[in-house]
Parts: structure tokens; C-alpha cells; sequence
């Protein structure tokens, strides 16, 4: 950003920069706070690195257009490659393997497959009310929605049941990835601090066992398929280890093929099990929208509490799509992505952009922007997604899912499983809210509601 300055917060020191302000363990939302008055791109500086910031939706929209930008790895992202190398999340846009993977996997994502995937996701969540109805009592939210999520992408993606529901803690993969997505967060936001080799060294050491635990879990999984002689398998490790490109004859490498399993096992569970935690919360406090997310899926799926969605049936459940999708505006969970230009060029606000600068879009502010959102952007109202108020929406404002080329591959995956997941509890359970609880949103790169417990009582079956 050659010599341009933005808006800062107030309060900046020689050296340190900004960095006073930042909680470390909540970095985005130090942010939102921060930026709220510093207009639609400011910048921070933590030490020797800048972060220009984009909060408003009109820039966000800008960035979207695939012609002029493209994905840039933000410092985070960057540190996460010690972890997940060239997987399709961290690849760079030139890396040949992202090419590749994004070509060999995507009829995994197609539609046939998630009419495979359907029955997977909904023995996943029978198992977790089966959990429920055997203990009666409050319920942890996130965690469980966590441990859903990680067994359906495991069984759909590996064939591999991860026991989430029949052991007493979580499986040791999650505090593993909780603490690489820590480590990338933290290396993320202080790389240019002094001293801050010294501490990447001490994290790594403390994560040494977790990370021993991930490459041994992920030596099995590829050691069992293998063993098992099945190379019919048409799940995402069968696709990666036996089908070549279907023109030209490539193949990923098994390192590769082991970032993937790592990428697919965190992308594919962490943000989606955010969205429906914060579905939750936002019902939890929302009589009105429970009454009539009920009465859709009583319409749709009958008075019988136990009978399972079609895979027709969930595209049905249209004010459950629009309750995920008011969700993921207010708390999109994969809360930032980084754009920077192919060629120079100059944006509408007059700055001038090389292809080595990137820009942060901050969706939590470009989602709640009052110019699109209007002045009540930070409430809760599902029915902003009704087709008629979306028309008149510019496009490119809501990215929760990213943008472009480099966008999420999972999306289908992820609305098909959060809406059947989000319905179902809905037609089985009344939701009994904590009164007292306040949203406290956990950060690990991805956001979480922390703390947030439900009473579910069954429903007694509709007349
Ligand atoms: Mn997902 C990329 C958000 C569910 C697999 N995902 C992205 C990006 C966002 C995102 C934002 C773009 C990041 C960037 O530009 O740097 N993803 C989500 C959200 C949910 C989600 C909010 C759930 C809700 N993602 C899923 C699921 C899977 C998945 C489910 C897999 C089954 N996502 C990916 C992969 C990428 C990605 C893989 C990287 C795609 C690429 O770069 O080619």
C-alpha cells in the first residue's frame, strides 16, 4: 500500500502500533469494536504489520469482481500452511495441487452426491437425540453441535465413524485442531512482534503432542482404506487416492492427500457447527421466529416426531434456510477472508493497490453494514431473506461462504446438513433458554458461541 494511510484507531504508539487494543484471545472483535467508527477501510498496525481492513459493503463488493482480485492468504492463513500445507483452504491460487484438488474433488460437492450424503447426516443427528433423550438436562450447544458435525463430515468424506456420541469427552481431535487454529491465530495477528519467534517456538512445543495425534490419526485413516483393499469407495479419500484426473492422468501425492484429510476435517466441521450454535441463540431469544420455524417443519414434516426429512423435503423448510442464513449475517463463523488485486489498480476510494497488497473484508462489519442492512443491521430478522427484500440488495454484500473462484466447496454440504439438522430439532424440541445467559463469542479463526446451554424438551406430536 506504497506510502497510503487509512483511518487508524485512536491511541496509536511508536512501535507496538495499534496492538493495545487488540485482545489477543479476541482478535476480531477487538476489531468490530475498533473499526465501528473509522468508515468502510481503516487499517491497524500490530508492530511492523499492517492490516487494512475492509468494513464496508460497497468496497466488499468491489473485491468480489474475480476479473481484477483474487484469494490472498492473510498472515493467519499463512501459518496455518505449517498445518494444512497445500490443502484447497491454504493453497495459494498458482499451486498446481489446488488445480487439482479443486478438479477431483468437486463431484464430491455435486448434488447426486449430497442425495448419497442425506442418510449419512441424518443417522448422524438420530444419534445425538438418542444422546439427548437418554439424559434429560441442559445442553452444551456448541459441543454438541460440534460432535455432529465431525462425525457426519468423517462418515460422509472418510467412511470413518469417530464415536462422537458414545464417549464421554470430545474426540482428542478437536482440542488438537483448537489448538493449531489458536496457534494460526496468534502467529496470525503478533509475526511481526519481537520476540514473536521465540513464541512461535513455545507454541509449537506445547502443541508437539496434539500435532503427533493428527499424524498418526491421519496415517490410520489412509493406512485402513488402503488396507481394506476397497478402491471403489467413491467418499473423498477413495476419490483422492484412486482416481486420477480425468484428463490429464494426475494424481495428488500422499502428503497432499494427507493436508486434504486435515482441510476436509476441519473446514468441513468447525464453521458449520458455529451456524447452527448461533441459529440456536438467535431462536433462543426469538419466540416469534420459534412459532413459525415450527409450523414450517410441523407443515412439512407432519405430526410424527421421529420421522426423518426426504432429501426433498429440506430445500422445503424455507424459514429455517433464511434463520441459517440471518445467522451466518450477523456471526458469519468463517469471519474474514483476504483479496488483493491481479494487476495494480485503483479502487473507488482513490487508493492505489499493487498485487502484492491485500485487503482484510471483515464480514461481521460488511454484514452489518447500515447502507445494504439499514439502521436495525444488528437484529435478528430472518425474513431480510425473503426473495422480494433480497431483490433489492446489491450483490456481493453477503459473503459468508467467501467469493469467487477460491469459495467454499462445501457450501451445498453445509446448508443441506445445518437446515436438516436445524429442522429436525425444531420439530422434536422446545427450546428452554439459559434467561441470564449473554452471547460470548469464542474466537479460533472461526467464532463460537462460548457458554451457551439449552434445555430441549420434547414436543408432544402435533393434532
Ligand atoms: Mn468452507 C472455503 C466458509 C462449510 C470446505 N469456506 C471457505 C471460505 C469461506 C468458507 C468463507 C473461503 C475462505 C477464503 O476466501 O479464504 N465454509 C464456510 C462456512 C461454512 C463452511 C461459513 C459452514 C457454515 N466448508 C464448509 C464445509 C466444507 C468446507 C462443510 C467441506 C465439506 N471451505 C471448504 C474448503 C474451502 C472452503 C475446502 C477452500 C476452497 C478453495 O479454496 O478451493
Amino acid at each position: 500500500w506504497s506510502g497510503q494511510t487509512f483511518p487508524h484507531p485512536p491511541g496509536r504508539r511508536p512501535v507496538v502500533g495499534d496492538v493495545l487494543g487488540t485482545d489477543p484471545a479476541t482478535p476480531l472483535q477487538s476489531t468490530m469494536r475498533r473499526g465501528a467508527d473509522l468508515g468502510p477501510i481503516f487499517e491497524l498496525k500490530i508492530f511492523d504489520q499492517k492490516f487494512v481492513i475492509v468494513a464496508g459493503a460497497e468496497i466488499a463488493a468491489e473485491l468480489a469482481d474475480e476479473a481484477r482480485f483474487e484469494k490472498a492468504l492473510p498472515p493467519a492463513l499463512v501459518a496455518l500452511r505449517e498445518f494444512a500445507g497445500e490443502g484447497l483452504f491454504t493453497a495459494y491460487n498458482d499451486e498446481t495441487n489446488w488445480a487439482l484438488a479443486h478438479d477431483l474433488l468437486r463431484p464430491a460437492f455435486t448434488r447426486d452426491a449430497m442425495r448419497r450424503y442425506h442418510p449419512i447426516m441424518l443417522a448422524a443427528a438420530q444419534e445425538l437425540f438418542d444422546t439427548w433423550d437418554a439424559r434429560p438436562g441442559p445442553v452444551d450447544v456448541s459441543a454438541d453441535m460440534t460432535r455432529l458435525t465431525l462425525e457426519t463430515i468423517s462418515r460422509t468424506a472418510f467412511s470413518q465413524d469417530f464415536g462422537s456420541f458414545t464417549r464421554e469427552d470430545q474426540h482428542p481431535f478437536i482440542p488438537a485442531m483448537i489448538a493449531a487454529l489458536k496457534a494460526g491465530q496468534r502467529k496470525g495477528t503478533l509475526d511481526s512482534m519481537p520476540g514473536s519467534a521465540l513464541m512461535a517456538r513455545r507454541i509449537d512445543k506445547r502443541n508437539a503432542p496434539h500435532q503427533a495425534y493428527v499424524d498418526g490419526l491421519l496415517d490410520d485413516l489412509i493406512a485402513a482404506r488402503r488396507a481394506s483393499g476397497q478402491d471403489d469407495v467413491d467418499d473423498l479419500l477413495g476419490i483422492m487416492l484412486h482416481s486420477p484426473h480425468p484428463e490429464t492422468g494426475q494424481r495428488l501425492d500422499d502428503l497432499n492427500i494427507r493436508h486434504q484429510i486435515l482441510t476436509f476435517l476441519v473446514a468441513g466441521h468447525e464453521t458449520t457447527s458455529g451456524a447452527l450454535s448461533f441459529a440456536l441463540h438467535h431462536l433462543s431469544r426469538d419466540a416469534e421466529a420459534v412459532r413459525r420455524a415450527q409450523a414450517e417443519v410441523d407443515r412439512v414434516l407432519g405430526p410424527d416426531r421421529d420421522v426423518e426429512p426426504t432429501f426433498e423435503q429440506v430445500p422445503k423448510m424455507r424459514f429455517v434456510r433464511r434463520v441459517l442464513d440471518e445467522a451466518l449475517r450477523l456471526w458469519p463463523t468463517a469471519p474474514a477472508f483476504g483479496r488483493s488485486p491481479r494487476q495494480t489498480t485503483t479502487l473507488s476510494t482513490g487508493h492505489v493497490m499493487r498485487p502484492q497488497d491485500w485487503a482484510l473484508v471483515l464480514l461481521p462489519l460488511v454484514h452489518r453494514d447500515p447502507a445494504v442492512w439499514g439502521a436495525d443491521a444488528d437484529e435478528f430478522d430472518p425474513d431480510r431473506f425473503l426473495p422480494e427484500r433480497s431483490h433489492g440488495r446489491p450483490p456481493h454484500v453477503y459473503k459468508p461462504f467467501g467469493t469467487g473462484e477460491r469459495s467454499c466447496i462445501g457450501r451445498q454440504f453445509a446448508l443441506h446438513e445445518a437446515v436438516l439438522v436445524l429442522a429436525r430439532i425444531l420439530h422434536r424440541y422446545d427450546l428452554e433458554p439459559d434467561p441470564t445467559y449473554e452471547l460470548r463469542v469464542s474466537e479460533r479463526l472461526t467464532l463460537m458461541p462460548a457458554g451457551f446451554e439449552l434445555t430441549l424438551t420434547p414436543r408432544s406430536p402435533s393434532p
